[in-house]
């Protein structure tokens, strides 16, 4: 892994919270870019001593490995439990979950959902790739009609598998969320949009506002079986379709 470290292999700065182990993402995820973003968003707010993070199952599984601030690792799609207790017992934590479709959006439906429905002071982000990335791209909650997966060779059958589940639509009307965004990574413009998504996310679970979600949609290239290149414009002509981006709620 040496050799990846070389200066001329460097493009960008390296935020201070991310350390130097290597990451295990595939070429074109969309995690490293969102890991990035929340080091940067997390030490630029002077959080950085005052964050716990709550680690999810599935490719993000190993956040606390990469980003230097304290974590704790909850079972599959109970972060927004986890990060119930933790804020409540840590009241002047800024306390966030780092949550994939398959954690959030079906073993942890009932425990987003009540999360965002008593407003806990808390952060959400959820990478959506419509997929199970980390198991091996199987079908998920959000995997969109026609989608091809290992579970779904013919691609997603309503009549079998039902319709694709905007899960971030349905914390919008619950009294609990001050903040429920759609947001991606692919362009320059689109990484600016979700970095200040995220500071607002935070600056709300800081000041007790309630539940603020981040929904960032993302590619999965190994689930995908695509290039970089090809699963970010896929995903522009058939993700964003289904889940349009923008603000959905900000109060
Ligand atoms: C209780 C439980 N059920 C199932 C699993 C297996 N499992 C690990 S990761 C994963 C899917 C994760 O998918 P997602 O949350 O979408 O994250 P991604 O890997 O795509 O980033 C599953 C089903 C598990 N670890 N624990």
């Amino acid at each position: 892994m040496e050799n990846i470290k070389k200066p001329e292999n460097i493009v960008y700065g390296k935020p201070r919270l991310i350390n130097d182990t290597p990451m295990h993402y595939c070429p074109g995820c969309t995690h490293g870019v969102v890991h990035n973003l929340m080091a940067s968003v997390i030490d630029e707010m002077g959080l950085a001593e005052k964050t716990i993070g709550i680690a999810p199952v599935g490719c993000a599984v190993f956040a606390y490995n990469y980003v230097d601030i304290d974590w704790i690792e909850a079972a599959h799609g109970r972060a927004p439990a986890v990060a119930t207790a933790v804020k409540r017992l840590n009241t002047d934590k800024m306390v966030f979950t780092y949550q994939g479709d398959g954690d959030l959006a079906a073993i942890g439906t009932a425990e987003t959902i009540h999360a965002c429905n008593r407003g806990e002071n808390i952060a959400i982000i959820y990478i959506n790739n419509a997929i199970y990335g980390m198991t091996g791209g199987q079908m998920s909650p959000t995997t969109i009609v026609d989608m091809k997966t290992a579970t779904c060779p013919y691609g997603r059958n309503v009549a079998l598998n039902g319709y694709p589940l905007k899960i971030t639509d349905i914390l919008v009307p619950l009294e609990g969320t001050c903040l429920v965004t759609r947001e991606a990574v692919h362009t320059v413009a689109a990484v600016k949009r979700t970095k200040k998504m995220l500071t607002k996310a935070f600056e709300n679970a800081m000041a007790g506002k309630g539940t603020s979600i981040v929904e960032v949609v993302a590619t999965c290239t190994a689930g995908w079986k695509m290039s970089a290149d090809q699963a970010n414009k896929w995903m522009v002509d058939n993700l964003f379709p289904a889940y349009p981006l923008g603000v959905l709620k900000d109060v």
